[in-house]
């Protein structure tokens, strides 16, 4: 449940909401098709509470998924999940703000960011890697077969190469031709939701009740050349803790950073607070320090009672929920009217 009383005292103490008008949209039904809500409470008819196994992703992400419910489905773990999950994004080049396809740095690069975690607590990173599509499991690799959480740049494509990945070309005609257009003015400043933010966070929970995450970005469009933004730090873009639930978020990752957004929510779940408590706290947080006009940014989580919460800054930020073999798409309550 959300706390709204909660909310509304710390956010008034703040002096900062002027109006805060939950409306009482619910969800529509669902099936076995994929359907969409407007939602004020976000904890809808799918997260009831429960060990049954769920996957939760930042954005419209149906087919991501749908990819990571099948492994859990077949009794997998939520790791293989999460990455099966993210992949798919990763790999379409309509997705622009992910993997193959997604917009270039201000000088033409695709650079991709990612990281994982899983449910012991390993985590694995890549930053600033060119080249390779999938660098959600370059990170796995990192992870798994390094003692190192982070590789970077030039030294995370060496090492994905080493691991049999393959080089290629990420930057799409699309993006390229978008990426010319921009060049003609160069303005560049991140403005909320203007490049259709679609950077991936995954959570999952499988059978066991075990909890794993993944993000994966190519980060903001137009970003300047070597600039790393939230999605590949953890604690930052992800969390999980698998005694307490996962965290991810998206939006300008500079934000995110500076508060160590996913850490966060995943400690104030600590201190008992449920995921969407946790998430507007962790937004109020940001708000309360930052400036934050016309900046976007959405924290989403799960606890170990399969109980999610989303929440962002500005309006526009949803999330897809898959569970049961359903699967929603939900408008995040925000800060922000
Ligand atoms: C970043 N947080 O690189 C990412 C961008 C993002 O949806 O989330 N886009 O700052």
């Amino acid at each position: 449940m959300v706390n709204r009383r909660r909310f509304l005292t710390l956010s008034s103490l703040a002096g900062l909401v002027p109006s805060l008008s939950f409306s009482n949209s619910k969800l529509m039904h669902i099936g076995s098709s994929i359907s969409s809500s407007t939602d004020d409470s976000s904890v809808s008819d799918l997260s009831t509470a429960g060990p049954s196994p769920l996957v939760i992703s930042t954005w419209k992400q149906p087919k991501a998924n749908a990819a990571a419910q099948a492994v859990l489905d077949g009794g997998g773990r939520a790791l293989d999940a999460v990455e099966a999950g993210v992949r798919i994004p990763e790999a379409d080049p309509e997705d622009m703000s992910v993997g193959y396809g997604g917009r270039p740095d201000r000088d033409g690069h695709v650079t991709l960011d990612a990281c994982i975690m899983d449910e012991k607590g390993n985590a694995g990173s890549v930053t600033f890697l060119e080249n390779i599509m999938h660098a959600i499991s370059v990170a796995r690799a990192v992870m798994e077969k390094t003692p190192h959480v982070m590789l970077s740049g030039e030294g995370a494509l060496t090492f994905a190469l080493s691991q049999g990945f393959k080089k290629e070309n990420l930057l799409t005609k699309k993006a390229e031709k978008e990426w010319r257009e921009w060049l003609k003015t160069a303005n560049y400043k991140p403005i909320a939701n203007i490049e259709r933010h679609d950077t991936i966070g995954m959570l999952a929970i499988d059978s066991k009740g075990d909890i794993s995450g993944a993000c994966t970005t190519s980060g903001l469009a137009y970003k300047v050349r070597g600039r790393v933004g939230d999605s590949p730090i953890i604690g930052a873009g992800l969390f999980v803790d698998n005694e307490i639930g996962g965290a991810c978020a998206t939006g300008l990752g500079e934000l995110v950073m500076r508060t160590c957004g996913s850490f966060l929510v995943v400690e104030l779940m600590r201190q008992g607070r449920t995921p969407q408590q946790a998430c507007e706290e962790a937004a109020l947080r940001i708000v309360n320090k930052q400036e934050f006009k016309d900046i976007q940014v959405g924290f989403l989580a799960v606890n170990k009672k399969g109980e999610h919460g989303a929440f962002s800054i500005q309006p526009g930020f949803n999330f897809t929920l898959s569970r049961n073999k359903q699967t929603q798409v939900t408008d995040a309550k925000s800060y922000l009217k």
